[in-house]
């Protein structure tokens, strides 16, 4: 016999086509507010001047608060480019410094980078549907889609996780995802424009 569910929170389905978690509100985040973190300027003000798309979507579903609860969202990532850098979530540091997330991936295929907010230290982690990633506390996270599918997950993490996106916003990642021909490839934001790319 199943449980009887008291409580709407406890069961949530997915939308993929809104990007909804059942009742929640889906978050929006176009083109335009993310001006400033791409590397390629000048293709980043063309395509603004074209079509201002949606770059990816969350819906979160905040059960209770307080010790042991947990939160979670859906993010829906759509494909595409500005220049050669594939498209991605803003990226933060959880305002709690030690809270982890597990990210599960549902569907689509990309990566996630990882930086360390102490060492620097960046890591590229292969992330899509059947995968899972575990991103420590103290680590800034993107989602990066490099395929041609919407990227879907779910973000699971301390209800007091909260989220920092001042210090990205500021000086973004050390590191930007490129495609170079037709291959996902990491470079140092610094040698961006080096050899004209
Ligand atoms: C995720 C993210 C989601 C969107 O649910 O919030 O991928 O990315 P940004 O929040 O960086 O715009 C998560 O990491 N929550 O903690
Ligand atoms: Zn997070």
């Amino acid at each position: 016999m199943p449980l009887p569910i008291q409580d709407a929170t406890l069961l949530t389905a997915i939308n993929f086509e809104t990007g909804a978690l059942s009742g929640q509100v889906v978050q929006k985040r176009y083109l335009s507010d993310l001006r400033g973190y791409f590397a390629d300027e000048a293709a980043y003000a063309e395509a603004l001047t074209h079509n201002d798309v949606l770059l990816y979507t969350v819906s979160s579903v905040e059960p209770a608060e307080g010790d042991g609860q947990m939160h979670y969202g859906l993010g829906i990532l759509h494909p595409g480019k500005i220049g050669p850098e594939y498209f991605f979530t803003k990226g933060h540091f959880h305002t709690q410094r030690e809270a982890a997330e597990v990210y599960v991936g549902l569907r689509g295929e990309g990566f996630m980078l990882l930086e360390h907010e102490r060492t620097q230290e960046s890591t590229l982690v292969a992330f899509g549907a059947n995968q899972i990633v575990y991103v420590p506390g103290y680590t800034a996270h993107r989602t990066i889609n490099t395929g041609t599918q919407p990227l879907a997950y779910l973000g699971i993490y301390p209800w007091n996780a909260g989220h920092d996106y001042g210090a990205i916003a500021d000086r973004n990642f050390l590191k930007i995802l490129i495609e170079h021909e037709g291959q996902p490839v990491l470079l140092d934001r610094d040698r961006w424009g080096d050899d004209g790319e």
